[in-house]
């Protein structure tokens, strides 16, 4: 009947709306920039962990130490670079491209405001497979993912409301039909 289909429709609608707007309430807003910290362990020649995961527009900390000879860390296309001698808790750090002059620090300070995949790789000849001291550096978008989650989520129960059979559900037929 026309109007259960309006009721429908009307759900379904609404079902869809609810999906988009929820993640807004689970997940961070995209300009809201989170901390996230990290420790990273340089070795002949590999870093632990190899791979790390932020949002975009996150504050990125790392803690880098080196376990045996002195490391580097440059990060792709963020402009930093650190260097880590093996025992000691400061490193050194600088902006490749600003000073070129490293500067004692505590930890490796960045904020990941470019999405994508950028490779972490050491900045100090430490020996033969050095060429291949690689990390990875994964920068997600903020929010989009839950939307689309949502968006989703809510497509498919909008389908399920619409195509459910309303009809078989409640009878139709007058009361005295049924014996
Ligand atoms: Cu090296």
């Amino acid at each position: 009947m026309d109007f259960t289909n309006k009721g429908k429709w009307i759900s379904a609608v609404l079902v869809v709306v609810a999906g988009l707007t929820l993640p807004a309430f689970t997940t961070p807003a995209a300009p809201k920039p989170e901390r996230r910290d990290f420790s990273i362990v340089a070795r002949k020649y590999a870093y632990d962990p190899p791979i790390i995961k932020v949002n975009q527009g996150d504050e990125v900390h790392v803690k880098f130490a080196s376990r045996d000879v002195t490391h580097g860390f440059f990060m792709e296309g963020y402009d930093v670079e650190a260097l880590s001698e093996a025992g000691k808790s400061t490193i050194l750090f600088r902006h490749p491209s600003m000073t070129g002059n490293f500067t004692p620090a505590d930890e490796i300070i960045f904020t990941a405001d470019k999405r994508g995949k950028f490779r972490y790789r050491c900045s100090m000849t430490c020996g033969y497979m050095h060429p291949f001291m690689l990390g990875v550096m994964i920068v997600q978008p903020n929010s989009l993912f839950g939307q689309a989650l949502g968006l989703m989520t809510g497509i498919l129960l909008a389908g399920f409301i619409l195509v459910w059979p309303a009809g078989k559900i409640t009878p139709k037929a007058p009361e005295g039909a049924r014996s």
